[in-house]
This record gives C-alpha cells, structure tokens and sequence, in this order.
C-alpha cells in the first residue's frame, strides 16, 4: 500500500519545552525525575525528527490566479529532498483541471517553451524550485474558479509515497510583490507546449 503524507507548505519544527528552566526543584529526588523527564521529552523530540526527515519538506508552494478566461494556471514551489535517497516526482494530480503535468520551461531560439517530463529527481539532500520559467505544475482545461485567499489540493506521487499538498492561491499583485513576473502568467497562455 502506498503511503499518502500531507503536506502544509509550513517548515515543521519540534518543540521542547525545558521544564528544568520552567520548574526550580528542591530535592534531588524531583531534580532527578525532572531531568529524566527532560531526557524522554528530548528523545521522542529527536525520534519525530528523524522520521519528518525523511519526508520531503514543501515550501512556498502557490498558485497565482489566472485572469477571467484562462483555461491553464501553474503551481509553484520548493520542495527539500531531506533523505539520503534520490526523489522521483513520478506524477501529479488535482481534480481543479482536466489535465496536470510537470513541464519544464526552456528558450529555444528565442522562443519560450515547455515540456512535458515524465519525472524529477531531487538528488539526496537538495532541493528544487519550482518557479516561473523552469519547472512548474501546470493545469489545463480548469474546471474550477481559482480564486485568490483560497486554496487548492495537489498530489505529487513520489518513490517516498504520495505527497498530498495545500497550496495557496495568490493574487497576481501577491505574486509581483514576491517576484513571480507578471508577465510569467501572459506568457504561460501563449507559450507552445510539446508532448
Ligand atoms: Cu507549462
């Protein structure tokens, strides 16, 4: 069975409350039972870290919305390939359009293309963007209203399991103010794809 993990576009963090900092004992006895508090609390800290690590951490994942008429829209993100083994983006799906692919944005004579890939490898240990002219999500044929200040669902299936994602649709305003061009979302319309 394939495991499904999902995803907030937030870094996880471990917290440790130090209750030696917090509670000031008077007999060694507490300090005893406090300190080996503090120990199981670490432990089971460290032990839920290792195993968030070996999942792919998602960043800054996004969605601008597209103009009135638009039948494509593109997703993207960062994702952290935290294990010591290769990430293969096999396949992507979301029920917002009648079609999703990864695609690659390349220039070839001077001409702006994408490219359908069949999969991504993160190497062990790095991290790809995802980003306005290279790789992106793409949607076509939407069937839904993308709306900025909602979100929308997106499943990357992947050799570590199926990566289930929330991602934020932003305004294209949001997005020039965070460096997505502007022109990113024209040239997205008209850019040829080959598959
Ligand atoms: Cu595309």
């Amino acid at each position: 069975m394939r495991r499904t993990y999902r995803l907030t576009s937030q870094p996880l963090s471990c917290k440790v409350t130090n209750i030696m900092n917090t509670k000031r004992t008077s007999t060694q006895r507490i300090t005893t039972v406090a300190t080996l508090l503090v120990k199981t609390l670490l432990l089971s800290c460290a032990l839920v870290t290792a195993a968030i690590a070996e999942l792919p951490q998602i960043s800054d994942a996004r969605v601008v919305q597209p103009p009135p008429g638009a039948t494509v829209a593109a997703a993207y993100f960062t994702i952290n390939n935290t294990n010591s083994e290769p990430l293969q983006i096999t396949d992507v799906k979301s029920n917002i359009a009648k079609k999703v692919e990864i695609h690659l944005s390349r220039v070839e004579n001077d001409v702006a293309k994408m490219q359908k890939q069949e999969s991504v490898s993160v190497p062990a240990g790095e991290s790809l963007k995802f980003t306005q002219g290279s790789f992106h999500v793409m949607f076509m044929g939407l069937n839904k209203n993308l709306v900025a200040g909602e979100s929308m669902q997106l499943t990357l299936n992947t050799n570590a399991g199926d990566l289930e994602i929330t991602v934020p649709i932003i305004s294209l305003e949001d997005a020039i103010k965070s460096k997505d061009s502007a022109k990113g979302n024209k040239t997205m319309a008209s850019e040829k794809h080959e598959h």
